[in-house]
């Protein structure tokens, strides 16, 4: 087994997007409860950010949803996160909560709403240019809750034809990456399915459009990192929206339910270059903090991805392949499960304060004041978006 000195250069590479809707107020269809010190803005909302990468070093960018974070000017924007040491990351598009999009957005019939959604994401594109964003993220509630509602074939066919407008508007540095779910707000059939469908979508554009993996949208049982495995054997793993789930897509605390699951995609991840100096694949949480405080949330859940990928990094590859090659089944899975039951958390520790950062940085920011400072300095904060 590799030392965890020999794993460090890598780990000090590892950078976990934020997002933005994660400090705001959230809940569930039955009641969105209020929290203290919660951002009125998103100008707070990136400061609460920044405050996570500073206690932890590892969250260095911000995702922006439009419109919940629109603004007036995109370049003070950036402007403010830099000076609050990070920078504005992917931009999530939204055509989920206008009543225009009832029956669909980039899959609808009607041309006209069909044109609105695509200007929807080209202004999106245009967020990008000012904020430096290299990824447009598009996740699509567009599907229908009968069968026979919807011609499953047409809708697949005006998805590409709207992706391929989007795609033409990207810079040379810009990517799309097209995100899929397999149900909900859609009961029957959703457009964005599966990794498949987004694979042949994204393939039909171009080498600059990718697939987006949210480790919620799957079904229960499913093998996610196999998926993993095949879409960086594809080169087409763009970015993943980190959370975890009991039940559906619950965007809970990464590694919260299920850390051995987080362990095994994090050990394709490695498999398959993802951890390499400018591999395409981007790291970014998708969660939503219902009951718990939403800062220390987000700092427990980019130290449980930077655990679960030393113990990744901790496997002994050469052990295993040899044990595979042997046909030695006992032994090859001990050395995966040799890596996953070493704690690491001491070597993580001291190994921060060699970087300047806390050993704990949980401790460090209850410590610090900012909770008691945001929650007298900020009365009404916001909702995440849904209904804002
Ligand atoms: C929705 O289920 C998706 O996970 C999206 O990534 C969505 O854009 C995000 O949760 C913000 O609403
Ligand atoms: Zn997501
Ligand atoms: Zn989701």
């Amino acid at each position: 087994m590799p030392t965890f000195d020999q794993i460090t250069d890598v780990l000090s590479r590892q950078a976990i997007e934020l997002p933005s809707w994660a400090f705001g107020n959230s809940g569930t269809r039955f009641k969105v409860f209020g929290t203290p010190g919660t951002p009125r803005t998103v100008q707070e909302k990136i400061a609460d950010a920044a405050t996570v990468h500073r206690f932890t070093g590892l969250a260095p960018t911000v995702a922006l949803h439009i419109p919940w974070d629109a603004v007036d000017d995109y370049a003070a924007l950036r402007r403010h996160a830099e000076d609050q040491g990070v920078s504005l990351g992917t931009i999530n598009s939204n055509t989920f909560q206008d009543d225009i999009y009832k029956f669909g957005s980039l899959t609808h019939r009607d041309d006209a709403v069909r044109k609105q959604a695509i200007d929807h994401h080209l202004a999106c594109i245009d967020v990008m240019d000012a904020t430096g964003s290299r990824d447009l993220k598009i996740w699509l509630a567009d599907g229908t809750n009968y069968p026979g509602q919807g011609d499953l074939r047409g809708r697949q066919d005006r998805l590409a034809e709207s992706l391929a407008v989007i795609y033409d508007r990207l810079g040379p540095e810009q990517r799309l990456v097209l995100e899929y779910k397999f149900f909900e707000p859609a009961f029957y059939h959703t457009d964005v399915p599966d990794w498949g469908t987004s694979y042949a979508q994204v393939s039909a554009l171009g080498d600059r459009a990718m697939v987006c993996l949210d480790t919620g949208h799957h079904a229960p049982g499913t093998n996610i990192e196999f998926i993993v495995m095949q879409l960086l054997r594809l080169g087409k793993l763009g970015s993943f929206d980190f959370n975890s789930r009991f039940y559906a897509d619950d965007d809970l605390i990464v590694g919260a339910a299920d850390p051995f699951q987080l362990f095994r995609i994090l050990v394709e991840v490695v498999r398959g270059g993802g951890m390499e100096p400018g591999s395409p694949v981007a790291f970014m949480l998708d969660q939503c903090h219902n009951v718990e405080a939403k800062i220390p949330g987000q700092i427990r859940s980019v130290l449980n991805v930077q655990e679960a990928t030393a113990k990744a990094l901790l496997v002994d590859t050469a052990a295993l392949a040899r044990a595979q090659e042997d046909g030695d089944v006992l032994a090859a899975n001990g050395i995966l499960m040799d890596a996953f039951w070493t704690d690491v958390r001491a070597d993580l520790a001291a190994w921060r304060e060699t970087r300047g950062l806390p050993a704990d940085p949980m401790a460090a920011y209850a410590a610090s004041g900012y909770q008691q400072q945001i929650e007298s300095e900020r009365v009404g904060g916001q909702q995440a978006g849904w209904g804002a």
